[in-house]
């Protein structure tokens, strides 16, 4: 038995690579930045040690796809011309330059890390850098480490690449890439690297037959190849469906599959009898979950699977990238959710041990973990029976309101004009504002003067919309950072770490906190604030809440019950936080779900029930506003095609979404399934510090207005606010009222 992982994270433990590149960035110190790296990748092997197949290439500046980019020598010519050094073209690649737009970043599947998309077109031609590949390899090596080099496969690449010119198949590049793909084989394997990894994530999508007949063209031409290691090709994050077949049938030497995501691949792999002469990596231990794995389920998965392949191979279910580096470090985590939790380092242990139970004797394993752990469906303490009676007792009517008309006309008693205005609820977090919190929490000021303050903030904040003319106002949100971590410190069921960093992008990090047990709502969450804010104003102020399908999708989630239950559960805590909000007298609430595009499966056929669970949620939380309370949401992100049903499916009264910069195409979607009611594009982008014009504003919506009635349409800049600073807040603002106004007057 083969023990493995497939891939590790590179942020570090204490986010020292997010500081050495931040240092860099402001200062050109390219040394320290480059030491930084080296110790990092030295801790992870240090780290990777009792493994018999240690990855190499887990390290990245900023992102793995962007080293291939630079691997490949595809480095468009707009930042070619800048004439920078590699690493500083690298990063212009990653961040952009004052004219130079950068590569666009988008989701990695349906994980919460960002990459960087490839750039092809028409005359791409592919090169071959492999510099960082041999400068590692030869820095693991002078340590006493082999490393196996992890790639990203040939046909994943391509096909999370963005053809920029129209009508460009990117398959067609197939061939030019595999003569790289081929060449870099051989100098990996001149090199000395046994093994490389290829992963191929992408098959866990749907897959047309020209693809996998792609996949099949380029294992067959890689396998061929004269001077070469041996090849790993490793599927994750899902079923690979019709690509196993695929995969079984050419002359590669391991699979890595993923048995966490798709346990019932242990049957399809034994129907393969080509499996028998391959190495096949069971991945038992969940690489991106932070639960410590059921060593005895994962003993006698590994032993079905040992029965119908060649050679049995141990490993995490996808890259270590995706939890926090180490548990222990966690002090303040109360033991009973400790005891049930694994980061990276700890998963890394889980594979070792898995491999010794399996060569030596597992009986006496299975017996450790009956004593020492407590399965999370056996604890007590995840189980709060008047949850469970609650979620049990929902009914259909909870979920659904009166009909939109009825509401509608309700609603009119807020006095609201056509083209209302609002913004979607963020207003910058100065130094100043996070100061506060970071006072109140180092002991510096009391909590009676934190609150003051906050109030202060909350004030100013009112007073600005009131003055420039805004019609549903918002306080602001200076207490909360994260809007998730916000809400998961203050419900039961969730726990929250200090150091438990998961990447999100380049140097950007999120700490997802970890829902272990039933959820509910030991009191108002919101209510104080938002109540503090509509006291200063005869205007309605809006209630912001975050929403189920968000607050599941942002944070680590139990895995002994459906997604459905939990979401179920937290949306019952929004529904009394709706409900203590309008007793306190808000007449507008805003749930956001801007993940709901986020957890969408990965293949059609799961999308369905996906779509049907998630809205659900979302009408539990909202489906106890009396029909006077107008529901508003917001939604992020301008690829909306796939979820567009479900947008409609959750009945807000009212919808702001990204727009700005798809420049309203999403208007034309909703239009073509019959959406009816309130919409919000975002009439400016709010990711540029630039200030829009009156015109620019005002033409955006004049186009919105091409199709949207005039009462059913808002105006607001797109979301994001409190990244920007408040004077070009406050110009973008006044120009946004002052453009409404004057549409607004030409309506008659
Ligand atoms: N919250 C959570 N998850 C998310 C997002 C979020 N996942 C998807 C998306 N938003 C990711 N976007 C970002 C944007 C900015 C940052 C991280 C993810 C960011 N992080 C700070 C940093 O790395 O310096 C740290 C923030 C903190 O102190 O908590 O800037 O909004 N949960
Ligand atoms: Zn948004």
């Amino acid at each position: 038995t083969l023990t493995t992982v497939l891939g590790y994270p590179r942020i570090g433990p204490r986010r020292e690579l997010k500081h050495a590149l931040e240092t860099y960035w402001r200062t050109g110190d390219q040394d320290a930045l480059e030491a930084t790296g080296r110790r990092l990748r030295e801790e992870t092997w240090q780290q990777l040690q009792g493994l018999d197949s240690v990855p190499g290439n887990t390290f990245s500046y900023y992102d793995q796809m962007l080293d291939h980019v630079q691997l490949f020598g595809l480095t468009p010519a707009r930042f070619r011309q800048l004439g920078l050094s590699p690493l500083d073209t690298y990063f212009a690649m990653a961040r952009g330059r004052d004219d130079v737009a950068p590569l666009e970043l988008t989701k990695w599947f349906d994980t919460n890390y960002h990459y960087l998309v490839p750039e092809l077109d028409g005359t791409t031609t592919f090169g071959l850098e492999p510099e960082k590949l041999l400068g590692e390899l030869a820095e693991a090596r002078a340590l006493g480490v082999e490393l196996r080099p992890v790639l990203i496969g040939p046909l994943t690449f391509l096909l999370l690449s963005k053809a920029t010119t129209p009508d460009l198949n990117v398959l067609t590049l197939l061939e030019p890439l595999l003569d790289q793909y081929v060449e870099l084989l051989a100098v990996l394997d001149q090199a000395g690297a046994s093994w490389v990894q290829l992963d191929e994530p992408a098959l866990a999508q749907d897959r047309t037959p020209a693809e996998l007949d792609a996949l099949l063209r380029a294992y067959d031409r890689l396998t061929a190849a004269p001077d070469r290691p041996n090849l790993l090709v490793a599927t994750y994050f899902g079923d690979p469906g019709g690509a196993l077949p695929v995969l079984a049938a050419t002359a590669i030497e391991a699979l890595a599959v993923d048995l966490v995501s798709a346990p019932g691949l242990v049957r399809r792999i034994a129907e393969l009898p080509s499996l028998r002469r391959k190495t096949v990596y069971a991945g038992v231990v969940d690489g991106r979950n932070v639960w410590r794995t059921r060593l005895g389920d994962a003993v006698s998965t590994c032993t079905d699977l040992r029965a119908v392949v060649g050679r049995l191979g141990i490993s995490t279910s996808c890259s270590l990238l995706h939890v926090p580096y180490d548990l222990e470090v966690e002090d303040e985590l109360d033991p009973a959710v400790g005891d049930r939790l694994a980061f990276a380092r700890q998963k890394v242990d889980e594979v070792v041990l898995l491999g010794r139970a399996i060569n030596e004797d597992y009986g006496v394993l299975v017996d450790l973990e009956r004593v020492k752990r407590r399965l999370p469906n056996e604890s007590d303490l995840l189980r709060d029976q008047a949850v469970r009676e609650r979620v049990a007792g929902v009914r259909p009517e909870d979920r659904q309101r009166v009909p939109y008309e009825e509401r509608r006309t309700a609603q009119q008693a807020l006095g609201l004009p056509a083209l209302a205005t609002t913004t979607i609820g963020s207003f910058p977090q100065t130094a100043d504002v996070r100061r506060i919190r970071t006072d109140l929490r180092a002991g510096r000021i009391t909590r009676p003067e934190h609150d003051e303050r906050l109030r202060t903030e909350i004030r100013r904040a009112i007073e600005l919309q009131e003055e420039l003319g805004l019609d549903v106002l918002v306080h602001g949100e200076p207490e909360r950072n994260d809007m998730v971590q916000y809400f998961a410190e203050r419900l039961d069921g969730f726990a929250t770490t200090r150091l438990g960093w998961v990447q999100s992008y380049g140097s950007r990090c999120v700490r997802p906190p970890i829902l272990h047990g039933d959820v509910s709502r030991p009191g108002p969450i919101t209510v104080g604030w938002t109540s503090y804010a509509q006291s200063l104003t005869d205007r309605p102020v809006k209630g912001m809440l975050t929403g189920p399908v968000t607050i599941l999708a942002w944070s680590f989630v139990r895995d002994d019950q459906p997604l459905a239950t939990t979401a179920d559960q937290v949306a019952l805590a929004l529904r009394d936080e709706v409900a203590d909000l309008v007793t306190a007298g808000s007449r507008v609430v805003q749930v956001d779900e801007p993940a709901l595009r986020e957890l969408l499966p990965l293949r059609e056929a799961d999308r369905k029930a996906y779509l049907d669970w998630s809205v659900g949620a979302f009408r539990l939380a909202t489906g106890g506003a009396p029909a006077a309370v107008q529901v508003h949401t917001h939604l992020c992100y301008s690829e909306f095609g796939a979820v567009i049903t479900g947008i409609d499916g959750l009945d807000a009264d009212v919808t702001t979404i990204e727009a700005a910069r798809s420049r309203m195409e999403v208007l034309g979607d909703l239009g073509s399934i019959g959406f009816r009611r309130g919409v919000g594009p975002g009439v400016y982008d709010i990711h540029s510090p630039r200030v829009p014009s009156t015109d620019e504003v005002r033409a955006l919506i004049r186009a919105a207005l091409a199709v949207v009635p005039a009462d059913r349409l808002w105006i607001n800049p797109d979301c994001g606010l409190k990244t920007r600073d408040w004077p070009e807040v406050r110009d973008s603002l006044r120009n946004l009222v002052s453009a409404t106004r004057e549409v607004r007057a030409t309506l008659g």
